[in-house]
């Protein structure tokens, strides 16, 4: 049977990132992808200015409410960037509400990158994320999110692979079966994610060429690829190279095409690779 996830993200209408990118992604993929829009925006907030932003907080509980009426089956759950602080509780019970025993609940705990806290987000933000990241089976965090949610000082993006383990086994700590961090670097020219798994208690990393500066709305087309691997069944040093690759191809795209990294990466044409590398 064809699985659902909820995709739990806000709508920045130009600038591609959260829903404009799981949304695809997560269909192409095969997936029903059913939304819950956390807020709209007439862009993303890295980069652009005077963008607008209506929080949804109001409308999350009668749209969770009607969906019980409904009985929906839910597989996955995957929360990125949300609206409010409020609406981190109000995501806990949604979780609460749909998981059922095959439900597999990825949470990005979207809120910082290089070191600081994105615009949105005050500094008791964090301890709030950290609620949902104990409800998660995986969490993707980058390496200032994950200093964020342990309360240890930002490392650096060059940390070693020693740090990023500790890192790595502490975020399972909190609750979740997997911890993945993107944005890892081991060697000159590489970057790439690292990931841990409790179950089986092993070490995955998965290293490629490192494309100089910062692309937008990359750690969503991480996310998203990584979440479509997990669900089509492949483990997680699998799904870690997927993601790694793909989200590559597509920043290799922008490049070579030279558009305003601001408006996001050409992750559409990359989606025949990554249905090629999901079979
Ligand atoms: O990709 C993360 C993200 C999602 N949504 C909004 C953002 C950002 C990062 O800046 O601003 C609105």
């Amino acid at each position: 049977m064809q699985k659902r996830v909820v995709a739990v993200h806000d709508i920045s209408c130009v600038g591609k990132c959260s829903l404009t990118v799981a949304l695809p992604i997560l269909s192409a993929a095969g997936f029903e992808t059913s939304v819950l829009p956390t807020a709209v925006l007439s862009t993303h907030t890295g980069g652009f200015t005077g963008y607008t932003f209506r929080d949804l907080t109001e409308d999350v509980t009668p749209i969770l409410n009607h969906w019980k009426s409904l009985n929906l089956r839910v597989d996955s759950v995957y929360t990125g960037y949300l609206g409010s602080f409020e609406q981190i509780a109000l995501v806990c019970g949604l979780i609460d509400s749909f998981r059922n025993e095959n439900t597999l609940v990825m949470v990005d705990p979207v809120m910082a990158d290089n070191g600081k806290l994105y615009a949105a987000f005050d500094e008791e933000f964090p301890k709030g994320m950290l609620s949902l990241v104990r409800k998660a089976d995986i969490v993707v965090p980058n390496l200032t999110e994950a200093s964020l949610l342990l309360g240890i000082p930002y490392p650096g993006d060059n940390c070693d692979r020693k740090t990023v383990h500790e890192i790595l086994k502490a975020l399972t700590g909190l609750g979740p079966d997997e911890a993945v961090l993107s944005g890892v670097s081991f060697a000159d020219g590489k970057l790439g994610a690292a990931a841990y798994s409790k179950k089986t208690g092993k070490f995955y990393e998965y290293q490629a060429e490192r494309v100089d500066g910062y692309f937008h709305g990359t750690g969503d087309i991480f996310g998203s690829a990584l979440l479509a691997a997990r669900l089509k069944g492949k483990d997680l040093g699998a799904s870690i190279r997927v993601a790694v690759n793909y989200t590559l191809s597509a920043i290799r795209r922008t490049v070579e095409e030279g558009t305003d990294r601001k408006y996001g990466v050409n992750f559409e044409e990359s989606v025949p690779e990554l249905l090629k590398m999901l079979r």
